[in-house]
């Protein structure tokens, strides 16, 4: 069983032998136009829509221990991303994965943040139709990105429902399609800070939870797992929450949840692969249950990690 000072322990001692390594991509790396560059060198032009229109989609997937972490769910995830905004990666899904392993395999990066960006390129879509256009793609991976830090997770994050700002509205924006029109969620981390917390939680305006700024928000009630169906985000570790909640034969439902049920929960916590199962005790100011990580958030976090030691999920990165 993984223990959070077991997996923060090998955490730090990984993280210790890479800061002493003398790899120049051991900081990050980045593949553009076909080429693997140190991340601090690596530049976009300037016209590419994808920085000037936010025209994009991207997905990010992690390496764990040296393992890759659901990547194909990832990989179907951006393919369903860009058939929805009409962008065709300029590589085949084949070319796409084994760039993916050597790019984090070169690095020498243990513990991965990894993100695939597919921009319309450098054309606007007003002057040219899209299946005339050749979009583009960049690649990065860098050492694993903490959205709530290891220590933070032992006692849990405080979050604020934002007053301020809602959620883009799925009729606007896709949740769905991940894109970086992080608009909304920038107004949030504002007025969470504004409020004396880290995280925002966005409402879609009409009384109903949505996600916040990189996270889908899952809540227990006597025993019964809720997360928001409509306007977030269809997340990997949503999905691997769902599955480890079944598999202990858990109530886990997906639907509309009403911003109220988080003022009356037992248990709060965020999902992302940027941090994995991130409890928050903390909820406009007024503990969240108990005020404690509750037993339900500590066994999924604890299953959570366990499985990105199994085969069926993850794969071994050949650093040789
Ligand atoms: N909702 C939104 C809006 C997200 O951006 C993310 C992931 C999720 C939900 C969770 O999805 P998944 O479980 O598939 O990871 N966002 C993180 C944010 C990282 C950051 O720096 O804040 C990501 O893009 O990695």
């Amino acid at each position: 069983m993984t223990t959070m000072d077991a997996l923060f322990e090998g955490y730090r001692s990984r993280t210790a032998a890479l800061k002493a390594s003398d790899n120049p991509l051991a900081a990050g790396v980045a593949f553009i136009d076909g080429a693997f560059t140190p991340l601090a060198e690596a530049r976009i032009p300037l016209m590419d829509q994808g920085f000037l229109h936010s025209d994009l989609t991207y997905d990010v997937p992690a390496v764990w221990d040296g393992r890759y972490f659901r990547l194909d769910d990832h990989l179907d995830r951006l393919e369903r991303s860009c058939a929805t905004l009409r962008l065709r990666p300029p590589m085949d899904r084949r070319t796409l994965r084994e760039r993916l392993v050597e790019m984090v395999a070169i690095s020498g990066i243990r513990d991965a943040y990894v993100e695939i960006i597919v921009t319309r390129g450098l054309k606007f879509v007003r002057e040219t139709r899209p299946e005339d256009l050749v979009n583009s793609i960049y690649l990065l991976a860098m050492p694993y990105v903490w959205v709530m830090p290891p220590d933070m997770q032992r006692t849990g994050g405080s979050a604020v429902v934002t007053r301020t700002v809602r959620r883009t509205p799925p009729g606007a924006m896709d949740p769905t399609v991940k894109n970086l029109q992080w608009g909304d969620f920038v107004r949030g981390l504002l007025e969470a800070q504004d409020r004396g917390a880290v995280y925002p939680i966005l409402g879609d305006g009409d009384g109903n939870v949505t996600e916040g700024s990189g996270f889908n928000v899952v809540l227990v009630k006597d025993g019964v797992i809720h997360t928001p169906r409509l306007g977030v985000l269809e997340g990997v570790t949503r999905r691997t929450v769902l599955e480890i909640a079944r598999s202990k034969g858990w109530t886990a439902v997906v639907d509309q949840v009403p911003v109220n049920a988080l003022y009356d929960c037992d248990e709060l916590f965020f999902s992302t692969t940027a941090g994995g199962i991130m409890p928050v005790t903390e909820l406009d100011g007024a503990p969240v249950g108990g005020g404690q990580v509750g037993p339900v958030t500590r066994a999924i976090w604890e299953a959570y990690w366990d499985l990105h030691h199994d085969p069926a999920l993850s794969f071994a990165i050949d650093y040789a």
